[in-house]
């Protein structure tokens, strides 16, 4: 990949029409004259450390106006950039690959407007996502997405991946969600279409390509989103499972028994639980070792009736040898305890030095094959071991059962060609020949750029090249990544 030459590069005139439009100091960090003031290389970096660009400018506005008066100056004089919000993403989108400008959207972060009656939550894009929620929490309400990164990602963000996390199976997806996007387009138009409306049948819904677009079209500055009523009884259980068909059919019988309180449905594999004990020394909930484990959460409006539904679901499985053994958490506490199991995978597989990360739609019946097989491929090649000659720690699989969503991770030494090598295209070629995705809810990034035709057709792809070039005629919009 080279940098492209129609790209203009920072200058300091440039740098200082930034700082006199921003004014504080603190809105620009400025890497070219070395008076950064704050560090820049953390906005360089992404948050596996796989991705490293070498942007000499971080500007962070302010207002919807500073965002369009920034992109219009980057427009008229080609400078390319980069939207960022938490950089927490897991393909290498919201970092520079060369020396495009970071347009961070960590000061927007005001809560604009929430009606208690509709549920409706109108906010700027740099709010994180947990101070949504609490935000929130105190009037009842929940917000529709949860994911391990709420501490840091962004709401912008979330939006702009189409982030999917732990509760899509009760909840739905952003493009079902989101109501409305204020976002601003290169060359400074600001698209208010902040609707608070459920039902809008008036022509094509535009705010649907922003929706996991990954920024490549605009800046998303705000969104309005449908959020729904926090649930007063929550449950949450933990089992282990002899076999991916037991998962199965456990699955099958929360979904039975459990129907409208069932809110999430996740999947671990014993190996990622053992990993969480190796790494960090994370007590399990359940002694033993079980090749599958299982989380379920239910939330409902009636403790009687939730409790009653979930013993009676509990009774059954175990009754049946569906599951071998499970917890139910007790308070607030075991309930965080057990999350923690499903929620602290992505990171302690960083503890080993590098991941390649895959997060695929499988028809749900072959959801763990691929792992087995990936393990006896790396395996037999002699990549996989305990001691450091062999690159690859483990093959694991985890991720959102309910939504046939996999999480492929191969914890590894050090990033190493033979093993990408091993493991690409073979990975995607098996997705494509029983039409999954290779995204399911990360997107492509940088990360699974050249990969994105074993999903889309050659019609689709140009299609959306057509769309690309029609709102970032001069793609300035995170250039070099999937479009
Ligand atoms: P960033 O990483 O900053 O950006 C992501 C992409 O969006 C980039 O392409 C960037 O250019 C663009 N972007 C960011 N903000 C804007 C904006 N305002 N306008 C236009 N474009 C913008 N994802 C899931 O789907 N489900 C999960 O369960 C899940 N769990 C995770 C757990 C962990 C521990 C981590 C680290 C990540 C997880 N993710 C998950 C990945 C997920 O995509 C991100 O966490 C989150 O949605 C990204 O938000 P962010 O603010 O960090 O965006
Ligand atoms: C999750 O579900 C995230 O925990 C991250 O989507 C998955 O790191 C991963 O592969
Ligand atoms: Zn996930």
């Amino acid at each position: 990949l080279k940098r492209d030459p129609k790209f203009a590069e920072i200058t300091k005139e440039h740098v200082t029409f930034f700082k006199d439009l921003l004014g504080s100091d603190s809105a620009v960090i400025d890497g070219l004259t070395k008076d950064a003031g704050e560090d820049i290389e953390p906005f360089n970096s992404d948050w596996m450390r796989k991705y490293r660009g070498h942007t000499k400018l971080v500007v962070k506005p302010g207002s919807t106006e500073e965002v369009s008066k920034v992109l219009k100056y980057c427009n008229d004089n080609m400078l390319a950039v980069v939207p960022q919000g938490g950089n927490t993403g897991l393909v290498g989108g919201s970092v520079p690959v060369f020396d495009e400008i970071v347009i961070n959207l960590s000061r927007m972060n005001n809560i604009r407007f929430f009606d208690e009656v509709s549920g409706v939550l109108v906010a700027d894009a740099g709010v994180i996502l947990e101070v949504a929620d609490n935000y929130l929490a105190e009037k009842s309400h929940i917000f529709p997405l949860d994911l391990g990164a709420k501490g840091s990602c962004q709401i912008g963000g979330n939006v702009a991946t189409n982030a999917g996390g732990l509760r899509l199976l009760r909840y739905g997806s952003m493009h079902g969600n989101i109501l409305g996007i204020e976002a601003v387009l290169p060359d400074g138009t600001i698209v208010d279409d902040l609707s608070k409306l459920r039902k809008n049948n008036t022509g094509y819904d535009i705010k649907q390509l922003f929706i996991g677009g990954e920024g490549t079209i605009g800046i998303i500055t705000a969104i309005s989103i449908l959020c729904p009523q926090r649930s007063p009884a929550m449950n949450v259980a933990y089992f282990g499972l002899e076999s991916f068909e037991k998962v199965q059919q456990a699955f099958r019988e929360a979904k039975n028994q459990l129907s409208e309180i069932l809110s999430a449905f996740e999947l671990m594999d014993g190996r990622t639980q053992k990993l969480l004990h190796k790494a960090n020394g994370k007590k399990l909930p359940l002694e033993g070792d079980h090749p599958f484990y299982c989380l379920i959460e239910t939330s409902g409006s009636n403790t009687e009736h939730d409790s009653a539904k979930l013993e009676a679901f509990l009774e059954y499985v175990m009754g049946e040898e569906i599951v071998s053994d499970g917890v139910l958490a007790q308070d607030q506490t075991q309930m965080l305890n057990l999350w923690s199991c499903r929620e602290g995978i992505p990171e302690v597989l960083g503890h080993w030095g590098g991941v390649y990360k895959y997060d695929l739609s499988i028809p749900i019946s072959e959801l763990y094959s691929l792992v087995e097989e990936m393990r006896e491929r790396l395996t037999s090649a002699g990549l996989v071991g305990d001691s450091d000659k062999h690159p690859v720690v483990d093959v694991v699989g985890y991720g959102h059962m309910g939504d046939s969503n996999l999480h492929l991770n191969i914890p590894t030494r050090r990033f190493d060609k033979e093993v990408e090598k091993a493991i690409e295209p073979f990975v995607y070629e098996w997705v494509a020949k029983r039409n999954g995705s290779i995204s399911a809810e990360h997107g492509l990034g940088i990360a699974k750029k050249a990969f994105i035709g074993y999903s889309r057709s050659d019609t689709m792809i140009k299609l959306m090249k057509q769309i690309k070039n029609l709102y970032d005629p001069n793609g300035i919009m995170n250039p070099y990544k999937y479009i």
